[in-house]
């Protein structure tokens, strides 16, 4: 099936920024739309993103973004076949011509490439997951789900970006987002009568009003035993540090509790709260630039808990091969427009696979309706899934579409639950 036309427009992401949107249509008439999404914390290997400066928006605005894909990539990818997904995605990465994806803009390259891969997806009549899953089986993911959000997210009020939970005693997925929804309620319900429920970060999750990182563990604990569920057994805790937004060079500011830590004094409190708190996820634990850090923490913790690669691996075969060689991280996150197109993404997450690692699949700070990420996961059968708080319809729609996936006749063979989760044997 022949591509008939491409357009890209700029539409706006949770944030009320502009984000880049392109429509791929085929010879039959079919389409897919592709929707590039946008991070706050960002891994500086990140494909870059093409924003216009200037005075409108923030500096944000997609302009050039939409008239490099007017101009080139239209041109490029009109007649070609929709389905030669990688014959598509080394023509864009050759059409930019940098190693960062910076002329065309990363966020150019990547709505692109996930419109092509939804129309492939809609001739071929079926849905996303099941045109990425072919005939082999697949499960769907384990949730991490955030309940309070911080750092980039909020402002800074809290060092910490991500207090998550993952409903490890989940049987299905649409369990495990029963199980988060009593969590969140209780959460909300414990700052509302402390008084200083606040409304909410970016993500959704509750707005961290805490004096200490610490508390927030505690009072996620608290909220976990208020909804009814042993905390460990049943509903876990699953943090991203994102340490990268607050250390460079081996040296960590906790602006919270006014100290300095280097390296080891960091990854000591970190191992400190893994035997404390019923942690069994931690993410970006060290800086992107702390490579010694990452891997040290991953031998004191990582037989215990999954180490998840996020700033540091940013969505790169290479890098995820390089950081198992040398013993970094058990898992990687798995963002597609870290990398820029689908087949990058894909390479990124069969190279962790083929590591040992776990893998995660994950949305962005800034996000919109689009929910590809969901069928991403479950058609590669990548284990878990990212997406923010259980709150805003940017949020929602993703869970509401895995509950969608999973009641439909012809479902995902069943549910990944807490085998999905990594823990590195202990050499
Ligand atoms: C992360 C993501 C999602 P951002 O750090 O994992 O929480 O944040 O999209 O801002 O990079
Ligand atoms: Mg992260």
């Amino acid at each position: 099936m022949k591509i008939r036309s491409i357009q890209g427009r700029r539409i706006w992401d949770s944030r009320g920024r502009p984000t880049v949107e392109v429509e791929v249509v085929n010879d039959d008439g079919t389409l897919g739309l592709g929707i590039a999404p946008a991070g706050a914390s960002m891994g500086t290997r990140e494909a870059v993103e093409l924003r216009d400066g200037g005075a409108a928006f923030g500096g944000r605005d997609v302009q050039s973004a939409l008239r490099g894909i007017e101009r080139e990539i239209a041109p490029a990818l009109i007649g070609r076949d929709v389905t030669d997904q990688a014959g598509i995605d080394a023509a864009l990465i050759a059409l930019d011509g940098t190693p960062t994806k910076a002329r065309l803009g990363g966020n150019a390259l990547i709505a692109t490439s996930l419109a092509v891969l939804h129309a492939a997806a809609a001739q071929a009549r079926v849905p996303l997951w099941q045109y990425l899953a072919q005939a082999r089986p697949v499960k769907l993911p384990l949730p991490q789900i955030q309940i309070f959000g911080g750092g980039a997210h909020a402002g800074r009020r809290v060092d910490v970006q991500d207090f998550m939970v993952i409903a490890t005693g989940a049987t299905s997925f649409s369990h495990a987002l029963e199980m988060t929804a009593e969590v969140y309620r209780a959460a909300g319900g414990i700052m509302a009568a402390r008084g200083t429920l606040a409304g909410v970060a970016d993500e959704g999750g509750w707005w961290p009003s805490f004096s200490r990182n610490e508390e927030a563990l505690d009072t996620l604990v608290e909220a976990i035993e208020k909804a009814g569920y042993v905390p460990g057994a049943q509903v876990a805790i699953a943090l991203d540090i994102a340490s990268s937004e607050f250390g460079r060079g081996g040296r960590y500011k906790l602006a919270l509790e006014g100290q300095e830590l280097d390296s080891d004094a960091l990854c000591g409190m970190l191992v400190r709260w893994v035997e404390k708190y019923p942690i069994v996820s931690i993410e970006d634990p060290l800086a992107e630039d702390d490579e010694q850090g990452l891997v040290a923490f991953t031998q004191a913790v990582g037989h215990r808990v999954q180490v998840v690669g996020d700033d540091y691996l940013v969505t790169d075969a290479g890098r995820v091969r390089n950081a198992a060689a040398l013993g970094a991280c058990n898992c990687a996150l798995i963002k597609p427009n870290q990398a820029g197109t689908v087949t990058e993404t894909r390479a990124a997450l069969d190279a962790a696979q083929a590591a040992g690692y776990a893998t995660i699949v994950s949305a962005r700070s800034g996000e919109t309706e689009d929910v590809a990420i969901v069928h991403l996961a479950t058609g590669w059968n990548a284990g878990q899934l990212k997406v923010g708080s259980f709150a805003r319809s940017e949020r929602m729609a993703k869970w509401n579409e895995a509950v969608r996936i999973e009641s439909r006749a012809g479902a995902p063979a069943g549910f990944w639950g807490a085998a999905a989760l990594a823990r590195r044997s202990k050499a």
